[in-house]
């Protein structure tokens, strides 16, 4: 064992802006940890943008990129992040190479975001459910899913509290020790509702809404969570205060600033890249303005 945490992240990579491993790398660095990483894909910008240039990579290559560091004997992971994937077969993939890495830890941590839609609609092609739901959710130490994900996975429609953590128990009933539910629409107008659970106990945190759609919250969300689980020891309430603390100052200050170049109307997507650079001390000490309750 290493003396520092250490996560493979298998995300996307970005040329320009923050989604996936471009928006886990730097907060986990700052926060302590070795960080490898392989790009599923690398593309200009995240697919919001009006053009999509870029290439995904192979399953072949994935697969070989992971057997060189099998080879080099360099798969020694505390912790495994996976997010935004389009295809099944490369998310049963995923399925196999925890196997591989649990076989060098088997205390590894793996965090799982199962990343498929949000408000009620899919973004990445239907085949990916079944994979997530018999296949790769069942592997998972942490689970990030938001509202409709959930609801994906459980088959659980939610429209309150209860359905919340009838969907949570249904997730821990697989196995899954922390279940967070990173946003849900059971806040009031202004408010999203986030939940974090372990068999111990539950906690929710009110979510202040901002007025505009950011691309990459999901991703930031977990790799937060991941570091303050292992940063808290486990300690589910200062995670889930400690992650909702650093990213609302983030977008919030996003907002402000892209606000400040655009006054009214509908914020230009490249104005609303996350500022995970400029607002680094934030990222190291979370201002805690919102208290977590538990549930
Ligand atoms: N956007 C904001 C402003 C958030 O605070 C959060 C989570 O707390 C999210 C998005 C994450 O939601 P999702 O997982 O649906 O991207
Ligand atoms: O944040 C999820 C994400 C990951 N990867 C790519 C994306 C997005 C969201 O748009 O485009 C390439």
């Amino acid at each position: 064992p290493l003396d520092t945490p250490t996560v493979l992240s298998i995300q996307s990579h970005v040329v320009h802006g923050y989604v996936g491993n471009k928006s886990a790398i730097f907060p986990l660095q700052v926060l302590g940890f070795e960080v490898d990483s392989i790009n599923t894909v690398q593309f200009s910008t995240h697919t919001g943008y009006k053009h999509i240039k870029g290439n995904i990579l192979k399953n072949e290559e994935l697969e070989e990129l992971v057997e060189g560091l099998i080879l080099n004997e360099v798969d020694y992971y505390t912790h495994f992040l996976t997010g935004y994937s389009r295809s099944p077969d490369s998310l049963r993939q995923i399925a196999g190479i925890i196997t591989k890495l649990k076989q060098k830890n088997p205390n590894l941590i793996y965090v799982c975001d199962p990343v498929m839609g949000d408000n009620g609609k899919m973004y990445v092609p239907e085949e990916i459910l079944p994979v997530y739901r018999d296949v790769v959710v069942p592997l998972a130490d942490i689970l990030t899913p938001n509202q409709f994900e959930a609801e994906l996975i459980t088959g659980v429609k939610v429209t309150n509290l209860d359905d919340a953590l009838k969907a949570i128990n249904l997730l821990h009933q697989k196995g899954i020790s922390t279940v967070v539910l990173s946003s849900t629409d059971l806040g009031s107008d202004t408010s999203m509702i986030g939940i974090a659970s372990t068999k111990d106990s539950c906690y929710k945190i009110e979510i202040p809404k901002v007025d505009a759609s950011f691309t990459g919250t999901g991703d930031l969300f977990a790799a937060l969570f991941l570091a303050w689980s292992y940063k808290t020891k486990n300690n589910v309430k200062e995670t889930l205060e400690r992650t909702i603390a650093t990213l609302q100052s983030i977008v919030q200050n996003t907002y402000e600033k892209a606000r400040a170049v655009h006054p009214t109307g509908k914020i230009p997507r490249a104005l609303i890249e996350l500022r995970l650079v400029q607002n680094k001390s934030f990222i190291e000490n979370p201002t805690i303005k919102i208290k977590a309750v538990e549930i």
